[in-house]
């Protein structure tokens, strides 16, 4: 049975308290937004969607009842022969279509800035393996993977399942372009609170971006099934200020600096040239 306490207290006490960056037991709505993509999702759920599709149900359902009483068997010994009403067949074709159109405008709108990418600060390259993330940083000329955290070795504070040995660090307020592929199966790179999901899918590279607007610590999961161990392939995201952010670029090249393969070329062109 499901503990009305709980619920309630969920109700109470996390209604304003908690910065909702990741799951949190008894939750019922999204995670608080992150991200100016991910309000204007939320927006469209609570403003547009909710309110329709609450109203649909409780019109639906009082149809219902009211037939159920009005044409109950021990009031009609003769059943009605109508057939046919033409007002109401135009109605009820006309109404679903007018709501339809009416959903149609904000939600065209919001993929359009989801799918229109603006000119990005910032790009990271995500690649699914099984069963981690692997993270490029292409103008910096950086690269790591990223493991979950066993959950004897996680510290204080560290969720389980969610907390990854290297984490993803961006600036805040800075558009940040995510290209998402993978090298095995296929994954999916998602962040509730900056309203992004994407397939990653070998052989093929998808993009998303977002834009956070607040700093802290983010998680996400792989969103499509993998195999064994898809739901141990989390997602961690720190947005910073753009300070730490240069702090933690410059550790960052000298740890997890990749082979520079431009100088590779060079090299080996050098070569042809002493052996022509
Ligand atoms: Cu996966």
């Amino acid at each position: 049975m499901i503990n009305i306490f709980k619920i309630i207290s969920f109700i109470f006490l996390t209604s304003n308290s908690v910065l909702a960056d990741q799951p949190k037991n008894w939750q019922l709505g999204f995670q608080d937004p992150a991200s100016t993509g991910m309000e204007s999702i939320v927006w469209f759920h609570d403003y547009m969607l909710l309110p329709v599709t609450t109203a649909i149900t409780v019109f639906v359902l009082f149809l219902i009842l009211y037939a159920c009483v009005k044409f109950r068997a021990s009031k009609n010994k003769v059943a009605s022969t109508t057939s046919h009403n033409a007002t109401i067949e135009v109605l009820w074709t006309l109404i679903p279509c007018l709501i339809l159109i009416v959903l149609a405008v904000p939600s065209f709108k919001l993929l359009y800035e989801q799918d229109t990418i603006p000119k990005a600060d910032i790009t990271i390259k995500a690649t699914g393996y099984q069963w981690y993330w692997g993270y490029e940083y292409p103008d910096e000329n950086i690269g790591f993977d990223s493991y979950m955290v066993d959950e004897k070795d996680l510290k204080a504070n560290q969720p389980r399942l969610l907390t990854v040995d290297n984490e993803i660090y961006v600036p805040v307020n800075k558009v940040v372009k995510v290209l998402i592929t993978a090298n095995d199966v296929l994954h999916a790179w998602a962040l509730p609170s900056f309203g992004v999901k994407r397939d990653a899918i070998p052989g093929r590279i998808n993009e998303t971006w977002f834009k956070a607007e607040k700093t802290g610590t983010f998680y996400g999961q792989c969103s499509e099934l993998c195999g064994i161990k898809h739901a141990f392939m989390p997602i961690t995201v720190n947005v910073v200020t753009e300070d730490e952010y240069a702090t933690w670029l410059n550790d960052a090249k000298q740890k997890f600096a990749l082979e520079d393969i431009n100088s590779n070329i060079k090299i080996a062109k050098n070569q042809i040239k002493k052996l022509n």
